[in-house]
């Protein structure tokens, strides 16, 4: 068998490195950026490219606020639903799963002051 050229190699190593990097990667979205989960950063994911895998930490006071995963009808009336998993540690990550995703506050009156965001599908 011929030694494979210079160029093969390259070729090679290129598309390794890219399926590698494309793969691997999962980007950590600080919700809020750098004022974190708090009022008012509803819409805040709306030009994130929020993608399956990615991770999302919600960044707070503990005490202050919390953080519970709800569905689309919990999201758009600001309630969480009867068994729900209440979040309380101030830096609470979740994995993107691979449809919607929807993140509310339930201390009273923070969800409709904006302590909300919907990831859609990508
Ligand atoms: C927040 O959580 C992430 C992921 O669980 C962890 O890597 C990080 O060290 C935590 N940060 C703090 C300040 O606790
Ligand atoms: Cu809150």
């Amino acid at each position: 068998m011929a030694r494979p050229s210079m160029g093969t190699v390259a070729l090679v190593l290129l598309l390794a490195w890219c399926c590698a990097v494309t793969t691997v990667r999962a980007t950590e979205w600080i919700v809020g950026g750098d004022k974190g989960w708090t009022f008012g950063i509803a819409g805040w994911e709306n030009d994130k490219p929020i993608q399956p895998g990615d991770k999302l930490v919600f960044k707070y006071e503990p005490g202050a606020h919390n953080v519970v995963k709800v569905e689309v009808d919990g999201y758009m009336e600001c309630k969480a639903p009867d068994g729900a998993t209440f979040h309380s540690s101030g830096n609470d990550t979740f994995e993107m799963p691979g449809g919607k995703a929807y993140f509310i506050c339930t201390f009273p009156g923070h969800c409709e002051k904006g302590m909300r965001i919907g990831i859609p599908p990508r």
